[in-house]
C-alpha cells in the first residue's frame, strides 16, 4: 500500500485528544491519527494489550505521542487507568476518536437468526456501542472549554448486509448513542459524531468470508465506482473533530463513495463485478 500524505496546517494547533483503536498501520483509527497529527493535534493512544503494543507504540512514538496506554474497554479498571493517567498529564481533552468494535468470529457468518446468541449480542453491544458511551462520559468530564468526539460505524446498521449479523445490531445502536451523546453534551459545547465508512481492507475487514464479493460490490455499485480511501474517512474526521465541524453533531456521516444512495446501480459495472455477460 503506497504510503498516505497528508497536508499540513494547524487546523489541530494546542488542541489535545485519545485516540482509541489503533492495530496496525491500516487501521482506520492510524489513518485519523495521521491526518490530525498533520494538522497539528497532540494525541494519546491505546492498544488492546500487550500482543498490540509491539505494533501501535511505534506508530506512536513516530507521532511524538507521551500517553500510550493497553485499555481493554471491556475492563473498567484499564478505562479508569487510562482517564486517570490523562486526567493527570493534561487535565483537559478536545477531543476523542473511538474505533473500536467486535463481534465473535462465530457471530458473523451465516444466518443472523441461527448464529446470534445471548452472549455473542452482550459482547458485540458491550465492546462496540457501549464503550463508547462509557468513553464519551470520561472524557466529557476533561472537556470544560467543549469538544468533539468521533465513532465509527458502518451501512450494515442500516440495512442488511450478508454476514455483518449483530454487528449491524451493535453498530445502530451506536448510531442511537452517537444521538443521544450529541443531546446530552450539546449544551456544554461538545459535539458528537459518526462516521459511516464504507468496506476497507483492514484488519477488522479481513477473513471476511464473502470479502472478495464485498468489495467487487461495492465497487460495481457506489456513485463513484470506486471502494472507500483511508484519506477520505480520516479528511471526514479533521473536518468533524476540529472547528471546521462547528454545528454539525449527532449526525451520521457517509464516507463510501456514495455507495449508500444508490438503489439500483448502472448495469455495466454491475455485471462486471458478478462476472455475467
Ligand atoms: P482495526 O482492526 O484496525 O480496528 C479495530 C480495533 O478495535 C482494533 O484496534 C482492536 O484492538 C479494537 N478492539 C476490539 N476489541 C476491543 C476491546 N475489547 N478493547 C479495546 N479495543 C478493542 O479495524 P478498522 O477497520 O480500522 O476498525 C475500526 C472501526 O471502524 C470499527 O468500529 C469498525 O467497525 C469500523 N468500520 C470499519 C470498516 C471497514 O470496512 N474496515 C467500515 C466501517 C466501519
Ligand atoms: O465493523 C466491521 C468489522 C468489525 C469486526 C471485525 C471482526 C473480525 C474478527 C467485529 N468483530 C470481529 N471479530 C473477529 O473475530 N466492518 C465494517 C468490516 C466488515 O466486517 C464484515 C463486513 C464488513 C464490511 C463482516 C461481514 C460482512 C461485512
Amino acid at each position: 500500500m503506497a504510503k498516505r500524505e497528508y497536508p499540513s496546517g494547524n487546523l489541530m494547533a494546542g488542541k489535545r485528544g485519545l485516540i482509541m483503536g489503533v492495530a496496525n498501520k491500516n487501521s482506520i483509527a492510524w489513518a485519523i491519527a495521521e491526518q490530525l497529527a498533520a494538522q497539528g493535534a497532540e494525541i494519546a493512544f491505546t492498544y488492546q494489550g500487550e500482543a498490540m503494543e509491539r505494533r501501535v507504540r511505534p506508530l506512536a512514538e513516530s507521532l511524538g505521542a507521551k500517553i500510550i496506554m493497553s485499555c481493554d474497554v471491556t475492563d473498567d479498571a484499564s478505562m479508569d487507568a487510562l482517564f486517570g493517567a490523562i486526567k493527570e498529564e493534561w487535565g483537559e481533552m478536545d477531543f476523542l476518536v473511538h474505533s473500536v468494535a467486535f463481534a465473535g468470529r462465530d457471530q458473523l457468518a451465516g444466518s443472523f437468526i441461527d448464529q446470534t446468541t445471548r452472549e455473542g449480542f452482550k459482547t458485540a453491544l458491550d465492546i462496540s456501542a457501549y464503550s463508547f458511551v462509557d468513553a464519551a462520559r470520561r472524557s466529557a468530564a476533561m472537556m470544560s472549554e467543549g469538544g468533539s468526539m468521533v465513532t465509527m460505524t458502518y451501512l450494515g446498521s442500516e440495512r442488511v448486509v450478508p454476514n455483518y449479523n449483530v454487528m449491524g445490531v451493535a453498530k445502530a445502536a451506536l448510531e442511537a448513542c452517537t444521538r443521544y451523546l450529541a443531546a446530552d453534551l450539546g449544551p456544554r459545547g461538545i459535539r458528537v459524531n459518526a462516521i459511516s465508512a464504507g468496506p476497507i481492507k483492514t484488519l477488522a475487514a479481513a477473513g471476511i468470508g464473502s470479502g472478495r464479493h464485498m468489495f467487487r460490490f461495492n465497487k460495481a455499485t457506489a456513485a463513484m465506482q470506486e471502494n472507500t480511501d483511508l484519506e477520505g474517512v480520516a479528511g471526514a474526521a479533521l473536518y468533524l473533530l476540529s472547528s471546521l465541524g462547528t454545528s454539525c453533531t449527532g449526525e451520521t456521516h457517509h464516507v463510501d463513495g456514495g455507495f449508500h444512495a444508490i438503489a439500483m446501480p448502472q448495469e455495466g459495472p454491475l455485471k462486471a463485478s458478478l462476472g455475467i455477460d
